[in-house]
């Protein structure tokens, strides 16, 4: 009788811990991995100028400046909808939105909320054509 037990409880050991080992591999009521873009920056453009993401996505946007220092600047809200509650664009780090610094990647993570279209431009007067260095983040609903 007691062999027949332990029996059972091997077999049940057997059969739970596979997929135990699997959940542990692939977390699935965990936060998914960012969409990871990224986008370079020069006088006087960002490449690509437009990036479209779904919305929900997690999304980690990588600037990284080719020439002299550059830096992105997010608009949180679509066009169209400013001053009109919520953001559409949630920042782990708000500071981090038009920051700035000489030799240092920009990483830019946020969770594209809402659809609609985001305007970015350059963070830092960086020469005559600075005004026209801007793209558009399109969240698709
Ligand atoms: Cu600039």
């Amino acid at each position: 009788m007691q062999k027949a037990i332990f029996a059972v409880a091997v077999s049940v050991g057997l059969a739970v811990v596979p997929p135990c080992v699997a959940i542990a591999q692939n977390p699935t009521n965990q936060t998914p991995a960012p969409k990871i873009i990224e986008v370079s920056a020069k006088k006087y453009e960002f490449t690509p100028n437009e990036i479209r993401v779904k919305q929900g996505t997690r999304v980690e946007l990588k600037v990284h400046s080719e020439d002299e220092t550059h830096g992105m600047k997010l608009s949180v809200y679509a066009e169209g909808t400013k001053d009109k509650g919520k953001p559409g664009l949630l920042f782990d780090q708000p500071g981090e939105n038009g920051k700035v610094t000489k030799g240092v990647d920009q990483v830019l993570d946020f969770v594209a909320q809402e659809s609609g279209t985001y305007d970015f431009k350059c963070a830092k007067l960086c020469g005559l054509g600075h005004d026209r260095m801007k793209g558009k983040l399109v969240v698709e609903p």
